[in-house]
């Protein structure tokens, strides 16, 4: 059978028999043929320059196959040797690359390929990743390596565009990049180049653009340093930004300049592509993207991240923006993108995206996550699906990119990845499936204990995952990949302890059946040591600013072993007090009407709690507060908060000692983005900010913090 090739051809007629080719291939046809892809068949097959030597043919031609698509290619392979027909070096290349999985090695050492006929294009024209998250930009190894991925997998598109790049947005977007980066860059665009991928590189100028001359020469001349430096694809991105900057009409005055006086009048240039304010529907509400739909330049992209800011990509989502912005839209997926969940890896497969949308978008790139090597897992199945969704199956998918990126452990990884997967209770609401298989049997087991029944069958299936998982860790770091060893290592640790802990809250279970309470208590007070293993690790790698820490198996089985240690906890120290679990939970929480903000998790440690930083504007409207409410045996010592950018003559703070009777709280200047107030009444219990005034105030919430001590 025909290996299976990633991303799936759209069409492949194959036959029984395999092509040898003892004497190796020689190259004919087509003059000056793209040099990568000669050089990437030279790496796949033995190819000889001598024709005494009696080699199969193999013959490039370069008229055009149906469809015309950049990428589109034809491949046969008969008795007589290969033939390739590609209208340009981009298909010449997928079809090398697609050589690249089909040839084998026999027992005697010759190199075979399967007799087939292949007829093989894209259902997306551009296809690939935007770098637009927050947090750490990847590193220049990072990027070199996911582009010669991204030429594997057949992407064609590099959105260059990290929000904490200064050169890319505020402060900086209007000033040359530093010697070294600027090399960089350069660097980049060959590589993308030779891997036949667009180095697109985006400028994010909203957060303090002035709609003058002076600002749009800027921007051109932005673009024109970088296009020195070998850049020849464009991206303006507006998103998460307020005020002057989001206007629809002068963002579009701004590009319809840069595409008549940069994209038109420079060679060798792609279309524009731009990302608007209201890129997604839960936040079109006004006629903004009908103004971008009826005065943007017909030939400039617009992107678009679905029903929300974190989606699933529908048919009838993009037929929705589709109408309103006049063309079709350009999908920026936010999956496996981890800047709201950065304490959580997002490993599990890409699913969720429409086999039906093809006709309906222009582009699809997804935003990855801060590791790079981690996104692979994701990203290989972006590149299935944008190449030919009705054939994308997420699931095999996932299980051939484990493959893919760890051969050496495919199925530990798969083990670790299939268990990494859901970003955790989040402010948008956007959960994944994890533990999938397991989970049936979780609940199983669950649904019994809580009766003080034990499952034995359900338990030794469990047991068996948990042993997986305890092993697993050990097995991926036999993996060559030391870059991917390096990104997820305190995640590889906190699973080799939750195997572990899984293992022993079985034990637990178990000996709970039975009568003999010392053995019951041993067993718990493993448990407890591994737990304290694990909060450990939690409060120490990964202490980044905004969502600390090392989560695991947090959907289904962190959650399994926590039940069973909480159940046999009470049953040892207060057999007679069942809800001595519930009064002891904390009792903070966040206080707000403003839908955006409903259901973001409150941050809290043992001495404060606040929000997590919002990465997007916060629209507030008139009469809308957000606040905290904190435990009654305790009082607050100090407030602070950074809300840069509101129109801080509406703003009000409040506390309360109830919930329903307000004070305002004098002493905070009234134009002051970032504040701390030493002294809050000892009796306040809630904290809030409200608009008081008649209009949406849009701010941005990067810290909203109470810090409490025990009464
Ligand atoms: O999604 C868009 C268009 N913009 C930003 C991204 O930079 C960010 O990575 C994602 C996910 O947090 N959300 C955004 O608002």
């Amino acid at each position: 059978p025909l290996p299976v090739i990633h991303p799936q051809p759209q069409m492949v007629m194959p036959s029984v028999n395999p092509l040898k080719a003892p004497h190796g291939f020689i190259l004919s046809g087509m003059k000056n043929p793209d040099p990568d892809a000669i050089r990437l068949l030279r790496e796949t097959l033995s190819i000889t320059d001598e024709p005494d030597a009696l080699p199969l043919e193999i013959t490039i031609e370069g008229q055009a196959p149906e469809p015309k698509r950049s990428g589109a290619y034809r491949l046969i392979i008969n008795h007589t040797g290969v033939y390739i027909v590609a209208p340009d070096s981009r298909g010449l290349f997928y079809a090398a690359q697609t050589l690249r999985q089909l040839v084998q090695t026999d027992k005697q050492g010759n190199q075979t390929l399967p007799i087939c006929t292949i007829i093989d294009y894209p259902d997306v024209a551009f296809r690939g990743t935007v770098e637009g998250f927050y947090g750490d930009p990847w590193s220049h190894a990072d990027r070199i390596e996911q582009l010669r991925f991204y030429g594997k997998m057949k992407m064609n598109t590099y959105i260059y565009g990290p929000k904490d790049d200064p050169y890319h947005s505020s402060p900086n977007w209007r000033k040359p990049y530093p010697e070294k980066e600027a090399a960089q860059i350069k660097d980049l665009v060959k590589e993308a180049a030779a891997n036949k991928v667009d180095f697109v590189w985006a400028i994010h100028p909203g957060l303090d653009i002035q709609w003058t001359d002076e600002d749009r020469m800027n921007v051109l001349n932005k673009f024109g340093m970088m296009y020195d430096l070998g850049v020849r694809s464009f991206a303006v991105f507006f998103d998460d930004i307020s005020g002057e900057g989001a206007k629809a009409d002068k963002q579009a005055d701004l590009l319809n300049f840069l595409q008549k006086e940069f994209i038109e009048k420079k060679a060798g240039v792609s279309p524009l592509i731009m990302c608007p304010t209201e890129y997604n529907r839960a936040w079109a509400g006004s006629d903004y993207l009908d103004v971008l739909g009826r005065t943007l330049d017909p030939a400039i992209h617009v992107m678009w991240t679905g029903n929300s800011v974190i989606h699933d990509i529908t048919l009838e989502g993009q037929e929705w923006v589709n109408k309103r912005i006049q063309r079709p839209s350009y999908v920026w997926w936010n999956f496996p993108v981890s800047d709201y969940c950065r304490d959580h890896l997002l490993m599990g497969p890409s699913y969720g995206l429409d086999p039906e949308a093809a006709h309906a978008m222009s582009g699809f790139v997804a935003n990855p996550m801060e590791r790079a090597e981690a996104s692979k897992v994701a990203l290989f199945g972006v590149a299935d699906y944008a190449w030919n969704m009705k054939a994308y199956n997420p699931e095999s998918n996932f299980t051939d990119a484990c493959r893919f990126i760890l051969p050496e452990a495919p199925e530990a990884f798969r083990t670790f990845c299939e268990n990494n997967c859901d970003p955790g209770p989040n402010g948008h609401r956007y959960r994944r499936d994890e533990s999938v298989r397991y989970a049936g049997d979780a609940e199983t087991f669950l649904r019994d204990f809580r009766r003080h029944s034990y499952n034995t069958e359900a338990a030794d299936r469990m047991n068996q995952l948990f042993a997986e998982i305890t092993a697993a860790p050990a097995a991926i770091e036999t993996s060559s990949n030391k870059a991917l060893i390096d990104e997820i290592k305190p995640w590889l640790m906190q699973f080799h302890l939750l195997g572990k802990a899984g293992q022993t809250a079985l034990a637990v279970a178990s000996a709970g059946q039975g009568e003999d309470r010392a053995a019951t208590w041993q067993t718990y007070l493993s448990l407890t040591s591994l737990l304290d293993s694990m909060r450990i690790i939690d409060r120490t790698y990964n202490q980044n600013p905004y969502q600390k820490g090392v989560k695991t198996g947090s959907r289904v089985l962190t959650p399994f072993v926590q039940e069973i240690y909480l159940q046999t906890g009470r049953d040892l120290l207060f057999p007679d007090q069942a809800d001595q679990a519930a009064a002891q939970m904390s009792k903070a929480s966040i206080l707000t009407d403003i839908e955006q903000l409903k259901y973001q998790p409150l941050k809290e440690s043992a001495d404060q709690i606040g929000y997590n930083r919002l990465n997007e504007v916060l629209r507030i409207e008139p009469g809308q507060s957000f606040g905290l409410a904190w435990e009654l045996q305790k009082e607050a010592t100090s407030f602070s908060f950074s809300l840069p950018k509101s129109e801080n003559s509406g703003r009000l703070f409040e506390w309360s000692a109830d919930g329903k009777t307000w004070t305002a709280i004098t002493g905070i200047p009234a134009d002051q983005p970032r504040f701390k107030l030493e002294q809050i009444a000892p009796e306040a219990r809630y904290i809030r900010m409200r608009n008081t005034t008649d209009k949406q105030m849009q701010i941005y919430l990067y810290d909203f913090t109470v810090t409490t001590k025990e009464d």
